[in-house]
């Protein structure tokens, strides 16, 4: 019941190409879910230049502008929608810093990666940009909104 209380936030997770082209999709994946969060979208996917750049559009001014676009369109993507209560902050913890050469060990970064420009996996840094992003990759019919049977094996 107090649970059921608190808000219930989404984020938007990516598997950058890096991550797909290493062959790490399933165990950045099972982080997320075995943390407990729930999945409610996802998919393999070419990203066009236009959406890499609305995406990371608070970046556009900074000298790695370019070669971070250039980067993401590089390769498919996975691109995946969580939900939780504090599913934002949470994801940020489990991603690690964003120069993987500072992330903890037991971060998906400070485990898998070395390179700022490398870093395998995206999160959304507030529950607003969770809600913006997730509007901007996913259409409405990709998302799905779901709860788990009760022990149905049981019955
Ligand atoms: P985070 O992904 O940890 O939220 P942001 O939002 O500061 O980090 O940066 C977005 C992305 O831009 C990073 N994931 C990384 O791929 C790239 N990036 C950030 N800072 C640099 C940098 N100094 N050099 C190259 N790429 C960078």
């Amino acid at each position: 019941l107090v649970a059921s209380l608190e808000q219930v936030d989404e984020t938007y997770i990516m598997v950058k190409p890096d991550g797909v082209q290493r062959g790490l999709v399933g165990e950045i994946i099972s982080r997320f879910e075995k943390k407990g969060f729930k999945l409610t979208g996802l998919k393999l996917f070419q990203c066009p230049q236009d959406l890499a750049e609305e995406h990371y559009k608070d970046l556009k001014g900074k000298s790695f502008f370019p070669k971070l676009i250039e980067y993401i369109v590089s390769g498919p993507v996975v691109c995946m929608a969580w939900e939780g209560v504090g599913v934002v902050a949470a994801a940020r913890k489990l991603i690690g810093a964003t120069n993987p050469l500072q992330a903890e060990p037991g971060t998906i970064r400070g485990d898998l990666a070395v390179q700022t420009g490398r870093n395998v996996v995206h999160g959304s840094d507030s529950p607003e940009n969770g809600k913006r992003e997730i509007a901007l990759w996913f259409k409405e019919g990709e998302l799905c909104q779901w709860t788990p049977a009760q022990a149905p094996w049981l019955r």
